[in-house]
């Protein structure tokens, strides 16, 4: 059963200059820049019925290509236990859009809704044990972290095979943005 999930995926350069934040954390497994993406959506493991269904829903997703710039950093979990560290996204109109329409169209397959509120974020690194000073001092080094925009003009479909070194993701289906 494939386990997959919507994100986009981003240029390699930027990949590259994310990847270049890695480092001086200990306790943290930071995503190879290959793996970087912003998650739109987790849909989980799904049949191969059901993942047909789900590549032709997100066939109907109709959204216009925008601008998207990286910018800060931060971390989930508590201040004395993070358990993730991200990049941040500016605040941006045509994400939320391209984000909710995924939703919906997820949704209306049948998906249970997802609870939480959209966080755009890219997983830089998970952490474990990972002291909270040097968690604090990563985030206050890059406070300033901002990368030049780009234009995002597909999301993807891809699936993620849980290995014993670590989650492999594969694109399956790339939509293209075309606007309304
Ligand atoms: O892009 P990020 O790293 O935030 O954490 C997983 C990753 O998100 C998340 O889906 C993305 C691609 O694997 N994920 C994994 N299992 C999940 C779950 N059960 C999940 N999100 C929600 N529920």
């Amino acid at each position: 059963m494939p386990r997959l999930f919507v994100a986009l995926p981003l240029p390699e350069d930027v990949r590259e200059r994310l990847g270049l934040l890695a480092g001086g954390v200990p306790g943290a497994r930071w995503v190879d820049p290959e793996n970087l993406h912003l998650t739109l959506r987790f849909i989980g493991e799904v049949d191969g019925g059901w993942a047909e269904d789900v590549i032709s829903a997100l066939a109907g997703v109709s959204a216009k290509p925008f601008e998207l710039s990286l910018a800060g950093v931060g971390h989930w979990g508590t201040k004395e236990r993070a358990n993730v560290i991200w990049a941040g996204v500016e605040k941006n109109p045509g994400l939320t859009h391209l984000q909710s329409k995924v939703e919906s169209a997820l949704v209306r397959l049948g998906l249970e809704p997802e609870g939480r509120k959209f966080s755009p974020h890219v997983t830089l690194a998970r952490l474990s044990g990972s002291p909270a000073a040097r968690v604090a001092k990563f985030i206050a080094d890059h406070n300033l972290f901002r990368l030049p925009p780009f234009q995002v003009t597909a999301f993807t479909l891809f699936s993620s095979f849980l290995s014993r070194g670590g989650a492999i993701y594969t694109p399956e289906v790339e939509y293209a943005l075309l606007g309304t």
